[in-house]
């Protein structure tokens, strides 16, 4: 039987690492891994940066996975056709509710698939704005979205354990207890590997999947989800002076874009880029308003490459896609030509499931 595995979280707390990190590790056990990406829109940074790890990567784009049930399914079923012997899924990070909206449908339509619990992966940083330890600049809606993909979890994740001193991860392993009595939980590094085979051992056998369906005020969701700007671009860049180093371009890309949201303080849900050069790529992400810019993977030079965009920044679209038009059209980054060849800005619609169960399946 086909494992199922839904990794949830808010954007930018590690969803894509962990898929690419577990497809690496199964995939070098001879095991056929199947990924499901998910957006509101199409041009996805996440499944070009999984599609170099395979050929089993589906995207559900148009609406999350709850207000797509059947599209999720059938790209669920395409897999298995395919062969896959464990598919992961990466819902919308904006997304919650999936308890009552997708494993319980999957537990009562699909009983042929062996559904793993519930994983949500949480920031740090995020945590303790969820948890009101720290100041936040994320709307209240939006941090509601974030407690809620907490209440429902069968298994809470704090990621990115590596940026954690021992104190913090004794602090954050307290606060899960006080606020999360009897639940799951645990820290892990999608990035260096470390607490990922535990995980995927447990979830192996677990039983306990879609356990909690939570009451959701759909009103401060759907607000929670329209605070974000949206923006999905595709750009073909020349550099007019030379060549442009890769890893330089995207640093100064998303530099300057952050100086610009500074000005009127919109926080981050996650922006990140992806520069392929001649078949070779450079990443980039930014998960925070005052975080820093990461740009990792192959750094080259060429005076054109391929640039996908993908922004989700809480200000209304509108904004967010001047700001990005002036950005890629030259007037802050002055050393590049770029044509936009597809772009995308929208705000999340009210999500509206295809499915909603009220009570647990057994
Ligand atoms: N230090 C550290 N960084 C991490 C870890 N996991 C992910 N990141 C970084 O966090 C950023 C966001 O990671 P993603 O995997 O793209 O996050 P996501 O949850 O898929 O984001 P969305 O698809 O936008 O919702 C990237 O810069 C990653 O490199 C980790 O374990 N440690
Ligand atoms: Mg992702």
């Amino acid at each position: 039987m086909t494992k199922l595995i839904l990794v949830g979280g808010f954007l930018g707390s590690g969803k894509t690492t962990l898929l690419a990190e577990t497809a690496k590790k199964l995939t070098a056990k001879q095991q056929s891994v199947g990924l499901i990406t998910n957006d509101q829109a199409p041009e996805l940074v996440d499944t070009r940066l999984l599609s170099r790890i395979g050929k089993g990567v589906l995207e559900v784009a148009g609406s999350c996975f709850c207000c797509n049930f059947n599209g999720f399914a059938d790209a669920v079923q395409s897999l298995i056709t395919q062969g896959a012997e464990t598919i992961i899924a990466e819902p919308v990070g904006s997304c919650t509710d999936l308890s009552a909206t997708i494993l319980n449908p999957v537990k009562k339509f699909h009983p042929d698939w062996n559904l793993a619990p519930l994983t949500v992966l949480v920031d740090p940083k995020r945590f303790f704005e969820i948890v009101g330890v720290t100041p936040s600049q994320v709307d209240p809606d939006a941090l509601y979205i974030m407690k809620l993909q907490m209440d429902e979890a069968d298994r809470i994740l704090i990621n990115k354990s590596d940026t954690l001193s021992d104190t913090e991860k004794t602090k954050i392993q307290d606060l899960l207890k006080k606020e999360f009595p009897g639940k799951p939980t645990g820290l892990i590094s999608a990035k260096t590997g470390d607490g990922i085979d535990a995980w995927l051992k447990e979830i192996q056998t677990a039983k306990d999947v879609g356990t909690k369906i939570i009451p959701v005020d759909y009103d401060r969701y759907a607000h929670g989800e329209a605070v974000l700007g949206w923006l999905n671009a595709t750009a073909s860049v020349h550099a007019k002076n030379g060549q442009v180093n890769s890893h330089t371009l995207l640093k100064n890309l998303l530099e300057d874009f952050q100086k610009e949201i500074k000005k009127s303080s919109s926080e981050v849900g996650h922006v990140k880029a992806i520069l392929n050069v001649g078949g070779k790529e450079s990443v980039a992400n930014l998960t925070s308003l005052n975080g820093l810019v990461e740009v990792r993977d192959v750094e080259t030079k060429s005076d054109k490459a391929v640039l996908i965009f993908n922004a989700r920044v809480q200000m209304p679209p509108e904004s967010l896609e001047k700001l990005v038009r002036n950005l890629l059209d030259g007037t802050i980054t002055q050393q590049l030509d770029v044509k936009i060849e597809t772009f995308r800005c929208l705000m999340p619609g009210r999500p509206n499931p295809t499915h909603r169960f009220n009570k647990t399946e057994n």
